[in-house]
């Protein structure tokens, strides 16, 4: 029987060691979620790294980790220390995260680093090629795996390969900064299928094409050699119901059951029945525009003092790569930031800006959805951002404000929300009060046509049109082979 293996950085398990036992629980992520049809009904098997690099993996538990891994229908690809460091902190971190999102002055071109990008891929590619079968497919995730594509189908051109990009794909005037952009475009045809976002990812990509490797492009295919590949857009949904679910259960909840957090936002309710709360929830990166949306915070402040004890900006932030230089003077930064605006603002009843870094359980992340009356997403750029989504989607009774950034490829498919240019300090703080003082007919409104969109786009359909799509090019592509050698 056929199956379908899906490739990507980490494996979707946590896995942990307790005295001397290891153990491994499936990983609640999004695209665990997503893929879980593809991945677990298919007979799918997932590659990828454990989490673990090769030094911090006990020799004598190195079978028991094995068996953990392969219980979860999952096989490890081995990396080091330092293919981490070369591979992931370094070309995926410093060279493709920051150049794909427009932060070019980020951008690092270390040639030492590419060496170790492209034997990581060359690690990944061998446990495919182990594991593959004839009839499989293959389905490869994210920029830390371009290579991996031309890799399997050098050896394997019967396989139906499809890769998905999570990030932007920048305009060919970036792109062609990148020394080795020949061989990133060379080792990601080596696809059958490939997704993207949104449509504007998938029309750079073609010109890149295009322009760099001089390929016959037409609307969403590119002939290359004698294939024919297919391009096209999947903007990913999130598991709206799982959000849906849970958010209506907190809704529903008792006083005892709550947790502490909630509690804590309840105290704050009644205690300031007028008052508001903003919030704001991403991984602590620069491409978030956390920093911007603080001093949009600040310039509220200063430009509506009726606002004064009225409002807060509940903010979480969770820790990142925090050995990548830029992040920690983001770090930084952002704590000058908060500290400046508390300084500023503050009154002994009132804290204008809560600020949590840390990561947070689910359930705690439901209760910052649901308690808040506007969430406040500002990227500079962002591949899709689903806490844009999640927001929505845990708005029981539909009220609540969402004010997303035009650079995240969400604010495509989320026309009712209040977008906004990221850089646009005066308009954001504008549309701040704008979303405070919106009537709640008009949120409903507005929430119910994106609640309707998210629920029917969820993630299981974005993974399930992406394989109907990839099946039907390797149907095409039979048919063709067929006719060809008739
Ligand atoms: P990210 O940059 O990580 O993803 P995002 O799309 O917002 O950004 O996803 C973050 C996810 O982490 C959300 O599902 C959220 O619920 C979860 N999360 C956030 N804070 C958490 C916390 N404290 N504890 C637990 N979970 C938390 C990349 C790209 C995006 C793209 C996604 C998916 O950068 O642009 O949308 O992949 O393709």
């Amino acid at each position: 029987m056929s199956k379908t293996i899906i490739v990507s950085n980490r494996l979707p398990l946590q896995l942990s060691i307790e005295d001397g036992k290891v153990s491994s629980e499936p990983s609640v992520g999004g695209l665990a979620t997503g893929l879980k049809s593809v991945h677990r009904d298919s007979n799918g098997l997932w590659i990828g790294w454990t989490g673990l690099t090769v030094e911090e993996t006990p020799q004598e538990l190195e079978s028991d980790i094995e068996d953990a891994v392969q219980n979860q229908q999952c096989a490890a690809v081995e990396l080091t220390q330092s293919d981490m460091d070369g591979f992931y902190y370094g070309f995926s971190n410093r060279t493709i995260w920051p150049l794909y999102h427009y932060f070019m002055e980020y951008a690092e071109f270390d040639s030492e680093n590419w060496e170790i990008y492209k034997s990581v891929n060359q690690k990944f590619a061998d446990v495919v090629l182990e594991n593959l079968e004839e009839g499989d497919n293959v389905w490869v995730h994210d920029y830390q795996l371009m290579l991996l594509p031309q890799l399997i189908k050098e050896k394997r051109p019967d396989v139906s390969i499809g890769f998905f990009l999570h990030i932007p794909f920048p305009s060919y005037e970036v792109f062609r900064t990148l020394p080795w952009r020949d061989q990133i475009l060379k080792g990601l045809l080596g696809a059958d299928l490939l997704g993207f976002h949104t449509y504007d990812y998938e029309r750079h990509f073609l010109s890149s094409v295009s322009r760099i490797l001089g390929h016959e492009v037409s609307f969403n295919e590119i002939t290359y050699k004698d294939r024919h590949i297919k391009v096209d857009s999947f903007p990913m949904g999130i598991d709206y119901e799982k959000f849906h679910a849970f958010a209506k259960a907190n809704y529903e909840q008792t006083d005892k059951t709550q947790s502490e957090l909630q509690r804590r936002l309840d105290l704050h309710a009644t205690a300031t029945p007028d008052a508001k709360m903003i919030l704001s929830i991403d991984r602590l990166d620069y491409t978030k525009g956390i920093a911007n949306r603080l001093r949009a915070f600040e310039h509220f402040l200063e430009k509506y003092p009726d606002y004064t004890e009225k409002v807060r900006l509940v903010m979480l932030a969770v820790p990142s790569r925090s050995n990548v230089p830029q992040y920690q003077v983001l770090k930084k930064e952002i704590d000058e930031l908060v500290g400046r605006i508390n300084g500023k603002f503050s009154t002994v009843s009132w804290t204008p800006v809560w600020y949590f870094y840390r990561s947070m359980p689910f359930n705690n992340l439901i209760d910052l959805y649901t308690s808040c009356d506007v969430a406040l997403i500002t990227p500079i750029r962002d591949g899709m951002n689903l806490v844009a989504k999640e927001y929505i989607a845990t708005r029981i009774d539909r009220t609540g404000v969402l004010i997303l950034s035009e650079m995240a490829g969400a604010s495509k498919e989320m026309n009712e929300a209040l977008l906004i240019n990221p850089n646009d300090i005066n308009l954001i703080a504008d549309t701040i009060k704008e979303a405070l003082e919106m009537p709640e007919e008009e949120q409903k409104k507005r929430n119910k046509y994106m609640q309707k969109r998210l629920e029917r786009y969820n993630v299981e359909k974005w993974a399930g049109d992406f394989m109907t799509k990839l099946d039907s090019v390797k149907s095409t592509q039979s048919v063709a082979k067929a006719t060809y050698l008739n």
